[in-house]
């Protein structure tokens, strides 16, 4: 470990928001050195908590984790906030929005927005190993907001310790939520915009639906960002599973599909990019472009 690299490590144990940027950086840009620091602070790891945030593109998740911040920001001592932002998949570039949404000026609140890039999932493509490097630091209370972009979003739950499902009464979103198996995912519900009048009823149907056909046994909610309606009893309901899970096998048991799926993602992400990397400088693309390359043998050659 050089000097560098120390002082990096110290930075991220303290807390130093600018290092933690700059150590964000350098594992969103897929350097070596953010993957060496990754390797550095894997065992200094301490036990964190991520809120998984999920829902539709507009259902008002920014909205709702504003409001949420500050009930936590009074609960614990630093809270960590990382926004998937939906690129543009024109331009590739993020509209970086969310960021717009959240108020508060708490020293203790670390906000990062990252990009989704042409990624397909709802979550930005560092993000398990940026929620490792929190780990390893004091935030370790932490929000993720996913993109929204559709069903990859249900990623989050590998990643969460408890996923919160936003739908709103506006979208028809309940074919959509039935469909794209984000009730598998939930655990807790939440109907959002109930100041509008339509909200009543949705929130009625869908949490008759529930109770048919799961047993009530995800907890549904109806709140209003904008007049606070019902966001203290999501806010209990969330400590209260948060208690449950550290108090019992559930927390190991997340972990467990964490730590998992982290590696499989690393797998998937790094070592595939390396792959084509590799198969590109032997000269092997231009073969296969031109129809010389028995692109299933190739195959069958690196599996074996
Ligand atoms: N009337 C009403 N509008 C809301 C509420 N929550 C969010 N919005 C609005 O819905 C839009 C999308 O909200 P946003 O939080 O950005 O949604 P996200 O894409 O899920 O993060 C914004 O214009 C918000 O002001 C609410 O409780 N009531
Ligand atoms: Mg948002």
């Amino acid at each position: 470990m050089n000097l560098n690299q120390k002082s990096l490590i110290d930075g991220i144990l303290e807390g130093d928001r600018l290092i933690i940027g700059k150590a964000i950086s350098l594992i969103e840009n897929g350097e070596k050195e953010g993957f060496t620091l990754l390797k550095e602070i894997y065992p200094l790891k301490k036990d964190i908590f991520v809120l998984g945030i999920t829902g539709p593109l507009g259902v008002g998740k920014s909205t709702f984790i504003d409001k949420i911040i500050e009930k936590l920001t009074d609960e614990f001592d630093k809270i960590g906030v990382l926004l998937c932002d939906p690129s543009s998949p024109i331009s590739g570039g993020a509209f970086l929005g969310d960021r717009l949404r959240l108020k508060t000026k708490n020293e203790n609140v670390f906000i990062r927005s990252m990009a989704t890039r042409t990624f397909p999932y709802g979550i930005s493509p560092s993000l398990p190993f940026i929620i490792d490097l929190f780990s390893a630091s004091p935030y370790r209370n932490i929000i993720v907001e996913t993109a929204g972009i559709g069903q990859g979003d249900v990623s989050i739950k590998n990643f969460s310790h408890l996923t919160l499902v936003l739908l709103s009464p506006l979208l028809g979103d309940e074919i959509q939520f039935l469909k794209g198996g984000l009730m598998e995912i939930s655990d807790i519900l939440i109907v959002t915009k109930g100041d509008y009048d339509i909200a009543e009823p949705f929130y009625k149907t869908l949490k008759n639906s529930i109770s048919i056909f799961y047993n009530d046994l995800i907890p549904v909610y109806m709140i209003s960002s904008s007049n606070g309606f019902g966001i203290d009893d999501v806010y209990n309901e969330i400590m209260k599973k948060r208690l449950d899970l550290f108090s019992s096998d559930k927390y190991l048991e997340r972990e467990k599909i964490r730590r998992l799926e982290t590696f499989k993602y690393l797998l998937k992400e790094l070592y595939t990019k390396k792959m084509i990397e590799k198969i590109e400088k032997e000269g092997d693309f231009k073969e296969i472009e031109e129809g010389k390359i028995n692109i299933y043998q190739k195959i069958l050659d690196i599996i074996s």
